[in-house]
């Protein structure tokens, strides 16, 4: 059962990377933009995902002109290459200027920085040929309580969100919800909140969701549900599939390599709403361990849709009717008991479910 042409995988640049952390430098070479892109195709992935300055390096420091250029040059090289960009997400976090965070800054100055650099994302977006824009609000949140008005940073997130949407009528907007890191506390933590933003903004169809796995966990919620809780409102448009190992910092594990079982419910959730057929890509946010060595780490990739693509396999031959005969009993051990046989390749005959109701202790 091949499934690999059905579903259509992206991942960004920052995948591949020079495997430093905060304790330790680099321990690979740093692999050119141009290099990384020739290894999408041979990986099988078909769409980029972008930063406004991955697309346009060192946008604040460039002429708008230069930066359309340069926006033009990589949307010829990814036509080129067969490649896409999926989406266009603001770094906002990595300028002075956004140091307080952008869109909930307490200084106004640095609030309508923000606000320019996301129209300039957009307007990149469209250069780039894609209509979504990603944003993971990296430093909109606190280090302290005492330091920002909730209330008041909400308000904020939801008229920059309703400028973005009126600046450019076609592009949707995807919120990447995620707890924690670099703030203690983040607004927006979760899809939830990602979606009743939505629902106050100006147009609440053309904002929805990108959920990952690592940010759902890390907000001690179940990433199947979450993603789940995005499809069943049509809201779900992008994911970035991974693993971590606990409440710890932000791992970005190769998607399955923690909580396996975890996985195959994801991607059950997605088989279940047809994600497939969606338009949407899978998208992974994972990250080589600092052990591999260079010069181009790019296994955590390979090795991320080779065991999503595994899963999809193991969620079609599901024994469903089985399942849910267990379930119509209200047998949820032996519903459990099934689930573990089928995922590590054993067979559970219906003799051995009847079985253990007969020798149930009542
Ligand atoms: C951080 C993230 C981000 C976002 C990316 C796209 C750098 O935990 O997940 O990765 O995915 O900025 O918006
Ligand atoms: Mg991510």
């Amino acid at each position: 059962m091949s499934t690999s042409s059905e579903y259509r995988f992206s991942f960004g640049p920052w995948n591949i990377h020079e495997g430093a952390d905060p304790f330790g430098p680099p321990v690979r070479p740093t692999v050119e933009f141009q290099r990384k892109l020739e290894v999408y195709k041979q990986l099988g992935f078909d769409a980029v995902q972008l930063h406004d300055d991955d697309a346009v390096a060192d946008l604040e420091n460039k002429s708008w002109n230069d930066a359309q250029q340069e926006a033009k040059a990589l949307r010829s090289t990814l036509d080129s290459a067969g490649l896409v960009a999926e989406f266009v997400a603001p770094r906002l976090w990595e300028s002075d200027l956004g140091v307080d965070g952008g869109y909930t800054a307490n200084d106004p100055q640095c609030r309508a920085w923000a606000i320019e650099r996301s129209k300039k994302a957009i307007d990149i977006a469209h250069l780039m040929g894609t209509d979504l824009i990603v944003l993971w609000l990296a430093r909109e949140g606190t280090y302290i309580r005492e330091s920002k008005n909730a209330a008041q940073a909400y308000d904020y997130i939801i008229e920059a969100i309703n400028e973005m949407l009126e600046y450019n009528p076609a592009i949707r907007i995807a919120i990447e919800p995620k707890p924690n890191e670099p703030m203690d506390q983040a607004y927006v933590p979760t899809i939830g909140h990602a979606l009743a933003i939505a629902e106050r903004t100006s147009a609440p169809h053309r904002v929805g969701g990108l959920i990952e796995t690592a940010h759902a966990q890390l907000a001690g919620l179940d990433p199947s549900d979450e993603m789940a809780f995005a499809l069943g409102a049509g809201k779900l448009w992008s994911v970035h599939l991974n693993d971590q190992n606990g409440l710890k910092y932000d791992q970005d594990k190769s998607f399955g390599s923690v909580d396996l079982r975890g996985a195959f419910n994801q991607v059950r959730a997605l088989e279940a709403a047809r994600y497939s057929e969606s338009g949407c890509y899978i998208g992974l946010d994972v990250k080589a361990m600092r052990t591999e060595r260079g010069p181009m780490s790019t296994k955590h990739l390979a090795n991320s849709k080779a065991t999503f693509e595994m899963l999809v396999d193991k969620a079609r031959s599901f024994p469903e009717e089985k399942a849910r005969e267990l379930i119509e009993a209200r047998e949820y051990e032996s519903l459990d008991h099934l689930v573990i046989s089928h995922l590590l390749g054993q067979t559970v005959s219906t003799k051995q479910t009847s079985h253990d109701n007969a020798t149930q202790v009542a």
